[in-house]
This record gives C-alpha cells, sequence and structure tokens, in this order.
C-alpha cells in the first residue's frame, strides 16, 4: 500500500513535470505576443513575490518582538502611521498604476485582435464537435486541426464555430481567444522560430473536449507555400485498382455524406475535410498519429477511439477496408 504511494506520487510529480517541459509550456515562448504576455507574468510574479516576502517578514519581526511595545527602531505613533500610509497605499498605488499602464499599454495592445492591414495572412478556423475546421481564405485549401504558417509572419487568425463554445489556445505563440457560434474574434499568431506547437480547446465543450488538440507548424516561407499550392489542389485522382474501388465505397458507403473531398462527388460537411489527408501527421484532433495501423484502427471503429465522436463505425467488410484504405492513403 505505502509502497504504491510512493510510486504514485514519484508518477505524479514526473508527469507534473513532464506537463512543464512539454510543448504547451505558456512561459517558453515561440514569438513576440507570447514574449510580451511572459515578461509581463514574470513582473507580476516577482512583484507579488518580493510583496510577499515583506508583509511575511514584518509578521514575523511583529512575533518576534511581540512583547516589547514600540517600534523597532523607537519612534512613536506617528512614525507608525507613516508606515501604513507608506507601505500600505504609497507603494501599492505606484505599483498598481505601474503595472496598469505596462500591461495595457506595451502588452494588452500588442496581444490584441490584430488590424488586418498589419498581417500578411489570414487562416480561418472554426471550433467544431470535437476538431477544428482550417481554412485559408482566397484559396480553396480545407483541412483539419494542423494549422500551417510561415514562421515570422503575423498571421490574423479569425475564429468562430459551428456548434457549442469552443476556445482556441496555442501557449507558446500567444493568448486564447474564444469561439463562439455566430460571431468571431481574433488572435495574431506569430512565430519566430520553426517548430511544431500544440494547442487545446480550453472551454469545455462536451465529451471529447479533451480530445480536442491542435498544431500550428511554423515553417520557412517556401515550404510553407508549397504547403498551401497542394492544400488548395484538388484531389489526386486514383492511379491503382484498388484506389479506384476505394473511392468508389468511399462515395456509395455514408462516408461521402459526411466528407467533402475535393474534385470528387463527396461533399460532406460533418466531418473534416479529406482531399489532402496525407499530409496531416495527426487524426481525430490529435488523437492518435495519422499512421496506417491508427487510420485503419480509426475507420473501423472509431467509437473506440473518441469515444461519442461523430463519426459512427460503418460495417465495413475486410476487402472493403483494403481498398478504401489504399485510396485514403493517395490522398496526398
Ligand atoms: C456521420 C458522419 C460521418 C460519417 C458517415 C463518416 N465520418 Fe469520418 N469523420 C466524421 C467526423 C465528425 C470526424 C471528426 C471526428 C473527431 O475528430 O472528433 C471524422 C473523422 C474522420 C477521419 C479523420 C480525419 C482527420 O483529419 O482527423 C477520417 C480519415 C475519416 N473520418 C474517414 C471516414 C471514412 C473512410 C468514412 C466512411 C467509411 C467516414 N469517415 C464516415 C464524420 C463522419
Ligand atoms: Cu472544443
Amino acid at each position: 500500500m505505502r509502497t504504491g504511494c510512493v510510486v504514485g506520487c514519484v508518477a505524479g510529480a514526473t508527469l507534473l513535470l513532464a506537463g512543464c517541459g512539454g510543448n504547451q509550456n505558456t512561459l517558453d515562448p515561440a514569438g513576440p505576443p507570447e514574449r510580451r504576455i511572459v515578461h509581463l507574468w514574470w513582473w507580476m510574479f516577482g512583484g507579488s513575490a518580493i510583496g510577499f516576502a515583506v508583509i511575511v517578514g514584518l509578521l514575523g519581526l511583529g512575533w518576534m518582538r511581540r512583547t516589547r511595545p514600540g517600534l523597532p527602531g523607537g519612534g512613536g505613533d506617528r512614525a507608525a502611521t507613516a508606515i501604513v500610509v507608506v507601505l500600505g497605499v504609497a507603494v501599492p498605488i505606484v505599483v498598481l498604476t505601474i503595472l496598469f499602464v505596462y500591461s495595457d499599454i506595451f502588452v494588452l495592445r500588442s496581444v490584441a485582435a490584430p488590424r488586418k492591414a498589419s498581417t500578411q495572412l489570414t487562416v480561418k478556423v472554426i471550433g467544431r464537435q470535437w476538431f477544428w475546421e482550417v481554412r485559408y481564405p482566397g484559396t480553396s485549401a480545407a483541412t483539419a486541426n494542423e494549422i500551417h504558417i510561415p514562421v515570422g509572419a503575423r498571421v490574423n487568425v479569425v475564429g468562430t464555430s459551428d456548434d457549442v463554445i469552443h476556445s482556441f489556445w496555442v501557449p507558446q505563440l500567444n493568448r486564447k481567444i474564444d469561439l463562439i457560434p455566430g460571431r468571431t474574434n481574433r488572435v495574431l499568431l506569430q512565430a519566430d522560430r520553426t517548430g511544431r506547437f500544440r494547442g487545446n480547446c480550453v472551454e469545455f465543450c462536451g465529451l471529447q473536449h479533451a480530445h480536442m488538440g491542435v498544431l500550428v507548424f511554423a515553417e520557412p516561407p517556401a515550404r510553407f507555400q508549397a504547403w498551401l499550392r497542394n492544400e488548395a489542389k484538388p484531389a489526386r485522382t486514383p492511379t491503382t485498382a484498388l484506389q479506384r474501388s476505394g473511392r468508389e465505397i468511399f462515395d456509395s458507403q455514408a462516408c461521402s455524406g459526411c466528407h467533402t473531398i475535393r474534385g470528387t462527388s463527396a461533399r460532406g460537411t460533418n466531418g473534416p475535410d479529406l482531399t489532402h489527408l496525407e499530409t496531416r501527421q495527426t487524426l481525430a484532433a490529435l488523437a492518435i498519429p495519422n499512421r496506417r495501423a491508427d487510420l485503419e484502427r480509426w475507420i473501423r471503429d472509431p467509437q473506440h477511439v473518441k469515444p461519442g465522436s461523430k463519426m459512427p463505425g460503418l460495417e465495413l467488410t475486410k476487402p472493403e477496408l483494403r481498398d478504401l484504405m489504399a485510396y485514403l492513403e493517395s490522398l496526398r
């Protein structure tokens, strides 16, 4: 029993520490907006730590001298009043004023919704139960859960929701915004180094809220452009017999009623756009990696992988599944 406890505690602490070092660390900024937030955070943390130390110190002093009347350095009631006025009124007024000006003028302005003219790219993000629809206005690109942006660029993310309230937050890049049905909110994404930054839905939105992850890939501009050009194209035409058969199964089964594959007759909108499925690293809002075995597991029984998700398990035969897999894997 006791060893179980110890093991549990150690495991818990390790998990906690791993969480701190993971790539959803708000204190490990990867771009200018988040860096400003982190500076503000450290100033507030440092300031409140000093304030706390002073208060605890004074309490300690009072307790040690509890049997002696008067102030430590002598001085009467007027000195006591002066201490209260300076530490209790003047110092807080000065500190809070500085903090107000600093946070309002220097931090809030730079992390607030960006003016469109100040950004180089707009990305539309629509929260859905339980994935993120991602569009690049001005192109026909549509994808899910994985947002690509050019490194260095100021990106205007325009967010809304199709069902309930979700909240979009990539902790290393900026603050969070709520995604509200019938409204749009905006946030600036700007990364100053290349990398893969994870975020999550941070407004409880139902059963699979915790499995509503999002990835932002900050890439060199040329690589980003190549990605976007490919993403905007219609799907590749099947080249093998298996792939052709898979496409027919996709169209004749319920799949096409829920998913769009651009350039084919599949135009459903309940689920993610699958036109370039194979360019994604993850499936089902980061619930599983996009590997052959996992993709197959997902299609065979989505409710097992992500219970409650809006994709039903369809009773496919073995050959149907094989052909479908061949087709899905050709969607690059
Ligand atoms: C009733 C609507 C519906 C039907 C029918 C349906 N799907 Fe889905 N599908 C969804 C939804 C919704 C999701 C997103 C699930 C999530 O992430 O929570 C999804 C996710 C997926 C994904 C993962 C995509 C990604 O980028 O994460 C694949 C692949 C997929 N479906 C393939 C299929 C195939 C193949 C069929 C037919 C055998 C099918 N779906 C039938 C609604 C449907
Ligand atoms: Cu959500």
